[in-house]
């Protein structure tokens, strides 16, 4: 799969890299690393995000490449400029957002870098897929490694570093294979700094947030004997912590971490008004499977719904459908 994507790859001059809408580690780090090494062949490439380069993925981009996607400014003609356009960290045109008008109307061959167990990709000219890697920057590595003798560019190694931390959710998860650790451990041989890439991309709480989850986690509930776990944040405790609803990213984390808990929720007023649950099963329930029943879903481990109801009584619903669950996938 690499030899054909280095092909496909030399086969054009102008290459455009971008990844799904609201970047994450991996998308960025692998489209960074991969601009590096085209560059460095004479290539033109160019990245563009969208809606922006999200501020605790800053220090990834020293050179200030990436591009925030401005439809009715300066990327008015974006269809134009590439001879080829690659989406990486995702197979589904539509992830990229904003971009996909301008990417159903290029002319410059499409395709797709990326490691998510999918159906077969639509919609590219070509694909470049492999479920077996942890991360889109793996990918990225093993194509570029061979490559260059000697020595990655410091920008590349940290670039590619941070793809690898961010998908395996700094080496915790199933996805952190013997391989991912190899990777890593050149890297880190060639001057990345682990703390410093961890704290610049999780250490990055404002006080309001910390409030926040303090506040949520002295409201915890707890259900059959601590099995089911969970949070609840109204609008009004946004209000009164000065938090926004970014700030519940990873609360429901935090329930998780008890002893013994199979399922961790976290239910909120979401922004457009709506009840909101995001759940969390350590690895026997199937959380996906009631989350379906509200209208939501994802995967069988991390899955999450809205609900136009008031949170109290979807609290109500979700709690009944979670201890059913519970006891039916744990005998
Ligand atoms: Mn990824």
């Amino acid at each position: 799969m690499l030899d054909r994507f280095a092909a496909f790859l030399d086969r054009h001059a102008r290459v455009l890299l971008t990844t799904h809408e609201n970047p994450d580690g991996d998308g960025v780090g692998a489209a960074v690393a991969l601009a590096c090494h085209l560059k460095a062949l004479g290539k033109d490439a160019r990245i563009v995000a969208t809606p922006a380069l999200p501020e605790n993925l800053r220090f990834l981009d020293p050179e200030g490449w990436i591009e925030a996607f401005e439809p009715d400014g300066i990327h008015r003609d974006l269809a134009a400029w590439p001879d080829a356009w690659l989406l990486i960290d995702a197979s589904e045109p539509h992830r990229m957002g904003a971009l996909f008008s301008a990417f159903e109307s290029t002319k410059a061959d499409r395709a797709c870098l990326d490691h998510h167990l999918k159906d077969a990709p639509k919609g590219f000219d070509a694909e470049f897929t492999d479920s077996s890697a942890s991360a889109s920057a793996e990918l990225v590595y093993d194509l570029v490694r061979p490559r260059i003798g000697g020595n990655l560019s410091p920008l590349m190694a940290q670039a590619l570093y941070a793809g690898l931390v961010s998908d395996t959710g700094n080496f915790r998860h199933s996805n952190s294979t013997p391989k991912i650790h190899q990777a890593a451990a050149d890297l880190i041989a060639q001057g990345v700094h682990p703390a410093r890439t961890f704290n610049a991309l999780y250490q990055t709480a404002t006080p309001a947030k910390l409030r926040l989850f303090g506040r949520a986690m002295g409201g915890l509930q707890l259900r059959m004997d601590g099995r089911f776990a969970y949070v609840a944040v109204t609008k009004r405790d946004l209000d009164a912590c000065g938090a926004t609803h970014e700030d519940l990213d990873e609360l429901v984390e935090e329930p998780r971490k008890l002893k013994g808990v199979e399922v961790a929720a976290l239910f909120s007023e979401a922004a457009d008004g709506r009840a909101k649950v995001s759940l969390r099963s350590r690895e026997r329930v199937d959380v996906n499977a009631v989350c379906r029943q509200f209208g939501g879903g994802g995967h069988r481990l991390a899955s999450g719904a809205k609900l136009d109801l008031p949170l109290e009584a979807f609290i109500a619903q979700v709690e009944a459908a979670v201890v059913n669950q519970i006891e039916n996938d744990i005998v």
